[in-house]
């Protein structure tokens, strides 16, 4: 199956729906993206250590086990969010047999821990509080919550993206650090993987190291790539870059941004910048505007999100670092109070620690 939809056939289609829940998004922390100060290179260590992609040389046999491995990787890195959900709900039924107001209550609280948001897990609470009179135990309260959450999942987290252009163009956006580049180099190789001839576009000229590291991913993933000198402007190489595309017949075009830009100079308005230069060059491209956010920062992210989808138009969603300190339920609270698929989950750092989301295997791994 196409990443980008060129083989997708559209699962569901309830793409409709409408949002539930928008207040999440002030709740929580800051609705500022966690942008370092202009100037201050602090992930120029890091992006030497990125520039090495470490998933083909890791010889732990999990990480050539495909699904199954990324499956074991998700679970771990919920590991904390499980315990949460099933070790702390037996908890709640320690001398009490049924589900009451205070029950209830000791349960939001539990899932608002879980990054749940307080939105989503009032909403969850609603549901579950209709169905009180057929929970007597933790266990049929679990299940009760398992088959909600994926409700909930299933309702706003689709994949029906259908793109049927060549190039297919991706815009990948997103603050600093939180896995732009990675994912690129991973949806590069996955694509090429897949027989597909991919370009990338490296248009964060900002800072010093992006390109080097980008080019260790291009060539990795056996991708062509568009580059121009430090400090060019990102808008140009956009649009060499779908040009390029278009006259080597290239299947998929990945456009890589800047997630922090030099003082004084809008981030946004750079990306608006990037995307009518892309526009400009071939008409309805980008076909796809992919926002990055990093599963660590918990409802920050679902902020950047709001932030940039104001901005941009978000088309999808991808979510990194999910085998890390994340609490899963950032998904359910991203996925609900956001009307914008997540379509992508990486949990890890390697090249294949990049998957399609998918629900079920989601909520699989949270329970
Ligand atoms: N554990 C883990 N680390 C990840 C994942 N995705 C990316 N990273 C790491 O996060 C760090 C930042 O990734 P980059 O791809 O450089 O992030 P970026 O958004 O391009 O950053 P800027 O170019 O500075 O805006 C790197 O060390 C990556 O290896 C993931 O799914 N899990
Ligand atoms: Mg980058």
């Amino acid at each position: 199956m196409g990443w980008f939809g060129k083989k997708e056939k559209e699962e569901r289609t309830a793409s409709d729906r409408a949002v539930q829940g928008k207040g999440d998004i002030h709740e929580g922390q800051s609705a500022h993206p966690q942008n370092q100060p202009a100037g201050d290179d602090t992930l120029s260590g890091r992006a030497a250590e990125a520039a090495a992609p470490k998933g083909e040389e890791a010889d732990s046999s999990e990480k050539h086990s495909g699904k199954k491995g990324f499956f074991t990787r998700l679970k771990r890195g919920l590991a904390k969010t499980r315990n949460v959900l099933n070790t702390d709900i037996e908890d709640l039924f320690t001398g009490k047999r049924k589900v009451d107001e205070v029950l209830l209550e000791e349960l939001e609280e539990l899932l608002i821990t879980s990054d749940i948001g307080v939105q989503t897990s009032m909403n969850l609470i609603e549901r579950i509080s209709k169905q009180s009179a057929d929970i007597s135990e933790a266990g049929q309260l679990i299940s009760i919550l398992k088959s909600e959450i994926l409700s909930l999942l299933g309702d706003t987290c689709l994949t029906e993206t259908s793109l049927q252009a060549t190039p297919r163009v991706v815009m990948v956006i997103g603050v600093n650090g939180v896995g732009k580049t990675t994912t690129i180099g991973k949806l590069a190789a996955k694509a090429a993987a897949d027989g597909e001839k991919v370009l990338i576009a490296a248009a964060d000229t900002f800072r010093a190291a992006a390109v080097e590291q980008l080019s260790v991913w291009a060539e990795r993933a056996g991708a062509d790539l568009v580059r121009h000198r430090d400090g060019a402007d990102p808008a140009a190489v956009a649009f060499d870059g779908v040009e390029a595309g278009m006259a080597r017949g290239v299947d998929l075009v990945l456009v890589d941004t800047a997630g922090r830009l030099q003082t004084k100079t809008n981030l946004m308005a750079e990306l608006k910048k990037i995307k009518r230069s892309i526009e400009t060059k071939m008409p309805g491209a980008p076909h796809e505007i992919l926002l990055v956010l990093d599963a660590t920062t918990g409802q920050n992210a679902v902020s950047q999100a709001s932030l940039f989808n104001e901005a941009l138009e978000i088309s999808a969603l991808a979510l990194t670092k999910l085998d890390g300190t994340a609490k899963g339920g950032i998904v359910i609270s991203i996925c609900s109070s956001l009307n914008i698929p997540l379509k992508f989950i990486g949990v890890g750092e390697g090249i294949e620690d990049l998957q399609m989301f998918d629900a079920r295997e989601f909520v699989d791994a949270l329970f």
